[in-house]
């Protein structure tokens, strides 16, 4: 169906794969146009829970926005490719379902923008992750900025913008960039399993919460916490919430419908 994307449903999950592993997965035009359909798809499939988000191959989760298609841009030509990836990413980010980015390599530039724009992020630990734009005469164009910034704070942002240095998955780790590190054979199994955990809950409480979490990082707190307690009430008119409640006072495991 796309020639850059692979998506596969496993049960409730997901696994979305950037598939132009000789180039190291960069993301050009067509890659985003198929990203882009790939997670309307998934999001108005009511099936699917929660999604992986990953690299094909063993090098790269995806080195970067492509440097091939971008080298001979304008400065109007520039901004429309940002605004492309923004919008795309944007997407990914306002998914209904919880995302998990399982980086299995390099995330650099655009690769670690769009690991920024998942919910989660697991690492294996040959992943290399940076913000090498600088070194290419340019800036972020794909909210990296933004998101990396509200994800770990803007000094330790500016430090990786400004030197453009690729750094470990154990450092990622200890600044907060990562979720976890695990072992390159084990990442799909971790993200999986994190995606079938959340999947075991109430889908439309899940949704919520995350909603919520996104709205609250863009707004004061006393905003943030109204919209928590709508979502909180809203969460009694579904029937899933009659049912997790009835399921713990009746000491059985919750059958939860999406309803
Ligand atoms: N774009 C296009 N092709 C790429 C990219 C890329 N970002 N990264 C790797 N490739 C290609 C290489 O050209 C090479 O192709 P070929 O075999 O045809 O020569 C193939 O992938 C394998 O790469 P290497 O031979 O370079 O492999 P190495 O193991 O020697 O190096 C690296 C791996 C370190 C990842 C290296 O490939 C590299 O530095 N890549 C570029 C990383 C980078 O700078 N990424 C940031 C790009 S800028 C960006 O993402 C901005 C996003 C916002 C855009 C805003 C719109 C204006």
């Amino acid at each position: 169906m796309w020639e850059n994307i692979v998506l596969e449903k496993e049960g409730n999950i997901a696994v979305l794969s950037i598939n132009r592993p000789r180039a190291l997965n960069a993301l050009n035009t067509k890659t985003l146009l198929e990203l882009d359909e790939a997670l309307e798809s998934v999001s108005k499939d009511g099936e699917v829970r929660a999604l992986v988000v990953t690299g094909s191959g063993d090098r790269a989760f995806v080195a970067g926005a492509d440097i091939n298609e971008m080298k001979d841009k304008n400065a109007m030509e520039g901004r429309e490719f940002a605004l492309l990836g923004q919008r795309v990413f944007a997407k990914l980010q306002d998914m209904p379902i919880p995302t998990i980015a399982a980086i299995n390599g390099y995330a650099l530039g655009g690769g670690c923008e769009l690991a920024l724009a998942c919910d989660m992020r697991i690492a294996s630990s040959k992943a290399k992750i940076g913000q090498p734009e600088v070194t290419l005469g340019i800036t972020p164009g794909f909210a990296g900025t933004q998101r990396l910034a509200r994800t770990v704070g803007p000094a330790i942002a500016k430090e990786l913008i400004f030197t453009g240095a690729q750094i470990s998955a154990d450092e990622a780790y200890r600044i907060g960039l990562v979720n976890r590190v695990v072992e390159p054979e084990k990442l799909m199994e971790e993200a999986k399993n994190l995606a079938l955990k959340i999947a075991s809950n109430a889908p439309i409480a899940v949704s919520l919460a995350k909603q919520a979490i996104n709205k609250g990082i863009d707004v004061d707190l006393s905003t943030g916490m109204a919209y928590e307690a709508e979502v909180f009430g809203l969460c009694f008119s579904t029937r899933d919430q009659k049912e997790g409640m009835a399921a713990f006072v009746e000491k059985r495991k919750a059958e939860f419908k999406n309803e």
